[in-house]
């Protein structure tokens, strides 16, 4: 059996995760967390990308949303602005997890809205880069795009 794709999206300044404001995103690295994350899911193939820049991310949302079983999206400061990420995230097949290190509820007016939520199939904040592997673990639990078996 194949493995399940799944595709880690992660958006602006979230490269410097683990070098600045440890208070809110914790002292890890993405890229240490997903070497971590893929040990975990070993039945699955799991890839990141990381880009600060809005027409990158849709054409990654592009280019795999239409053949991977998955993607998991932190698209950081985009969440709260981007009609366009919206958009793609709903113009593709793969179904997709929002994920938010920290509680965006819990913060500024400004962070309590996301575009992408309503095109999501559901949204983890608050609970630090574990949100991911919980949204990998979603995912892998959904019929993948090459079931035969009805959802
Ligand atoms: O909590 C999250 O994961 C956010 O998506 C992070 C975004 C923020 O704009 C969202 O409201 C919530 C910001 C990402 C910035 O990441 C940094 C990481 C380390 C140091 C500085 C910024």
């Amino acid at each position: 059996m194949t493995k399940r794709q799944i595709l880690i999206i992660n958006g602006p300044n979230l490269n410097l995760l683990g070098r600045r404001q440890p208070e809110i995103y914790g002292n890890k690295g993405f890229e240490d967390y997903f070497g971590q994350l893929s040990g975990l899911f070993a039945e699955a193939s799991l890839s990141y990308f990381q880009s600060n820049h809005e027409g990158d991310l849709i054409d990654k949302i592009h280019e795999v949303g239409f053949t991977y079983d998955g993607i998991v999206i932190n698209a950081g400061a985009y969440t709260h602005t981007s009609v366009a990420l919206a958009d793609a995230l709903s113009a593709v097949t793969a179904p997709a997890v929002e994920v938010h290190i920290s509680n965006i509820h819990a913060r500024e007016a400004f962070r309590h809205h996301s575009y992408l939520s309503p095109v999501c199939k559901g949204m983890i904040c608050g609970l630090g880069l574990q949100g991911y592997e919980l949204a990998v673990r979603f995912l892998m639990g959904l019929p993948g795009k090459d079931s035969t078996k009805p959802a």
